[in-house]
């Protein structure tokens, strides 16, 4: 049932300690390691021995992306290159990547790390893993691979894309556990229906998805698609890639493996520190990565930590559903606007795809927000008077759940872009 029960089911004053002893030895192994970090606690006139407690952390500076940035490639790698036996790095919308390393002691963390994952899903050495997250510097693919081999799982290494072979290859395996990211799972569900397959030839009953925000309503839609139980699951190439947390089948959020990962919340405009039950910025330092350790890396996803027990047992804290990044939130007029919101209220009224674009532009000096919706097979061939009732449903829910005002444009079943990725839900025009 647990992949290492010592570390998921530990009491938590156990666990506590256990994270104390290992985040010190981070800290002292960074700054003799790191010329980064040894700036950056002198600055801040502090020495990895001042930190006795977790709550002295706070002491100690963020980390941001533009960090590694100018580092780049391996300025922030505390092991020599002779262990550094793995690279990935994040595609990066502008100029150089984010890169990552790893020893052969990292892979093998991360490996538990995403065995104890699968196996959380209800995974076993029987399952059949069609793993069509995307392989190569993209640490899903390689990641969720190595965990589910860990396992003993058979895994199909076929990464994300060529649609018609996944679904051949999902009915010929018998395929039991899917990964991907949730859009492209959705969009292999609508190909199974439009192929007209026998949901009998499907097997699956599991997938574990993440890489990209999604919601509760998305869930629904690919349970009922796919016929499969849908776990979320959430990580970054900077902490380790996927296995940073994932969500058990009680589905109340996502255990971050804390003895591995100290997670804490911050108001993302301050940076002061927010108590649990408080919705900020997640903050990672990790506790045991030797090619890069990282010491309070702001995320900038927005999620909130709950620390009630879980149904599963486990005793690691669950982050709730990430809603949105810090800079992928949209200022509409004034108003803070997450894609992953819209995706809720468009899912609301069941006429409608989760496959949406936001398009972003600025009309004189005003902010403009067109939704692009597309609708079902089903309601698309009925009137144009059911049309307009949807538009005015739709436009004024999100009026009230959002409090921006915006104009809904549908679009035909089948014309908004599929990803075999991450999504892209926004376009900004605006030029500003
Ligand atoms: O996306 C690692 C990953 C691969 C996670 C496969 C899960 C499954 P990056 O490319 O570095 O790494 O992107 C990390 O993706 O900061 C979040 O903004 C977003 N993200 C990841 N998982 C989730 C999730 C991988 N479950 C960035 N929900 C993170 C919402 C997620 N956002």
């Amino acid at each position: 049932m647990y992949w290492q029960a010592e570390f998921e089911i530990m009491p938590r004053e156990q666990l506590i300690e256990l994270q104390l002893q290992r985040l010190q030895l981070t800290l002292q192994r960074t700054y003799k390691n790191v010329p980064f970090y040894r700036k950056s606690f002198d600055e801040a006139g502090i020495s990895p021995g001042d930190i006795k407690s977790l709550a002295d952390l706070q002491k100690v500076p963020f980390t941001v992306k533009q960090d590694l940035r100018d580092n780049y490639p391996f300025g922030l790698f505390a092991a020599p290159m002779d262990q550094v036996v793995r690279l990935h790095a994040s595609s990066g919308t502008t100029g150089k990547p984010t890169v990552v390393g790893y020893t052969q002691k990292d892979i093998g963390t991360w490996s538990d790390l995403m065995a104890r994952a699968i196996m959380m899903a209800g995974g076993t050495n029987t399952d059949v893993v069609q793993n069509a997250y995307g392989y190569g510097l993209f640490t899903g693919g390689i990641g969720v691979h190595y965990g589910a081999e860990r396992l003993g799982a058979t895994v199909v290494p076929v990464s994300g894309g060529n649609t018609p072979r996944q679904l051949m290859l999902m009915q010929d395996f018998g395929t039991t556990i899917l990964t991907c990211t949730p859009s492209y799972a959705l969009y292999l569900g609508e190909e199974i229906q439009k192929a007209g397959i026998d949901p009998e030839a499907i097997k699956l009953r599991v997938g574990i998805f993440g890489a990209e925000p999604w919601s509760e309503r998305m869930r629904e839609q690919l349970e009922s698609k796919l016929n499969l139980t849908a776990l979320d699951i959430y990580g970054l190439s900077e902490v380790i890639g996927p296995g940073v947390s994932m969500e058990c089948p009680e589905k109340q959020g996502m255990h971050i493996f804390e003895d591995h990962f100290l997670a804490e919340i911050i108001d993302p405009r301050t940076g002061a520190p927010l108590p649990c039950g408080q919705t900020g910025e997640l903050v990672l330092t990790s506790l045991t990565k030797e090619a890069l350790p990282i010491i309070r890396y702001r995320t900038r996803d927005i999620t909130m930590l709950k620390e009630e027990k879980c149904g599963c047992g486990r005793t690691f804290v669950r982050m709730q559903r990430v809603t949105g990044r810090t800079d992928d939130m949209l200022i509409i007029r004034g108003v803070n606007v997450f894609p992953s919101q819209i995706e809720s209220v468009l899912l609301e009224f069941g006429d409608t795809e989760p496959h949406y674009l936001l398009v972003v532009d600025r009309k004189g000096s005003l902010d403009d927000l067109e939704i692009w919706v597309e609708l079902n097979e089903k309601f698309f061939s009925d009137k144009v008077r059911a049309l307009e009732d949807l538009e005015n449903k739709l436009r004024s829910r999100i009026l009230s759940v959002l409090g921006v005002s915006a104009r809904i444009k549908f679009v035909e079943p089948r014309t908004i872009p599929r990803s075999e990725g991450k999504a892209k839900r926004v376009v900004d025009k605006r030029d500003i």
